[in-house]
């Protein structure tokens, strides 16, 4: 232990279990969770996961409001959320690593017919189909940030044709990635076998995972139809195109770990939907071992007078 107790720390959550995070946390910072610290003058740091709303507008001495994930919708739906106070996000090599394995897994399992040979296992079915190889596969990435190109980089290596759609042309930390892997503006949707989307809710990506977004995926590619892993935030697509897609053919397969609402309800039509494979907002768990060290870190630091890392832009939403 640290034994150096500064100003004090506001661990706020709902709909997850803290008892894991508020030990790791008390270890360095004294910290409170609620109902105490209404409105305490000492809190000047909050970690937050989809904080009651008010909260945090009632802290008059907050300095930064650190989010326990790396999509920041959770933190922004809140109306009084303290205008000039800087929030920062998740942007962390444990985090990836996590949704790495998630997306590697799902293309690989889309990719090497799995489904059809799990069929073929009950069936005592003994039957070949042709395979084609990743560099004959186009994986889209769409949202090519801290998540999307750590995902993008494994996949090329692995040896898939990759490309990705960010929303502007900033520097990427992967530029070193073969040309194939860097951002693709135009014919996107058209060159994409395998859709994998990766990107924040926000104003202008809610819904976006559309009828008419999923038509414009390959039709004629080596996998007999286009598929759709979704790991961003459920609502980015809409649950009743998506099946209607996947009934009329347009779709062949899809891999939803996160959904309009969550947990998906008992009664949705998902669940028992032949060519949908369900996690439960699996992908990539935020593990405090590994979050909570580099936010403490970034406490001490900004206590010293240092900038603030990650930080989200709140008019763009992420
Ligand atoms: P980043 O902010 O690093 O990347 C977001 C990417 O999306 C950027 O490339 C950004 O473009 C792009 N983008 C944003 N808005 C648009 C738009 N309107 N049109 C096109 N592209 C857009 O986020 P991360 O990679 O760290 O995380 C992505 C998301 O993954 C999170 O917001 C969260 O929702 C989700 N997530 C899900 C988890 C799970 O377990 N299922 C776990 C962790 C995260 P640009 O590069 O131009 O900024
Ligand atoms: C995140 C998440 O945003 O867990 O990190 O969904």
């Amino acid at each position: 232990m640290s034994g150096e107790k500064r100003s004090r720390v506001l661990l706020s959550a709902t709909g997850m279990d803290i008892s894991d995070w508020l030990p790791v946390l008390a270890e360095r910072r004294e910290t409170v969770t609620e109902p105490d610290g209404a409105g305490d003058p000492t809190i000047t740091y909050a970690v937050v996961w989809k904080q009651p709303e008010g909260v945090l507008a009632a802290l008059p001495n907050l300095k930064a409001i650190f989010s326990i994930g790396a999509g920041v919708d959770h933190v922004l739906t809140d109306e009084t959320l303290p205008a000039d106070v800087p929030i920062v996000r998740v942007v962390n090599d444990n985090l990836s690593q996590h949704m790495i394995e998630y997306v590697v897994w799902r293309v690989l399992d889309h990719h090497r017919q799995a489904r059809e040979y799990r069929q073929q296992q009950s069936a005592r079915k003994w039957l070949t189909h042709p395979q084609p190889t990743g560099d004959e596969v186009t994986v889209g990435i769409m949202g090519f940030g801290a998540l999307g190109e750590a995902v993008a980089e494994k996949l090329v290596a692995i040896g898939f044709s990759v490309h990705g759609w960010s929303r502007s042309q900033r520097h990427h930390a992967h530029d070193h990635l073969p040309r194939r892997a860097r951002r693709a503006s135009e014919g996107f949707l058209a060159a994409t076998d395998i859709l994998v989307v990766l990107l924040p809710l926000t104003e202008s990506t809610a819904g976006i995972i559309s009828h008419e977004l999923l038509s414009g995926l390959k039709k004629d590619g080596p996998l007999g139809g286009p598929v759709l892993i979704n790991a961003g935030r459920g609502g980015l697509q809409n649950e009743a195109d998506i099946v209607r897609a996947l009934d009329e053919g347009v779709l062949k397969e899809a891999s939803l770990d996160v959904f309009e609402s969550e947990p998906l309800p008992k009664a949705s039509p998902l669940w028992d939907h032949p060519r949908i494979f369900i996690t439960p907002h699996a992908a990539a768990e935020s593990d405090p071992k590994f979050l909570l060290p580099p936010m403490l870190d970034q406490m001490d630091a900004h206590d010293r007078g240092e900038p603030l890392r990650n930080l989200v832009d709140r008019k763009a939403g992420y």
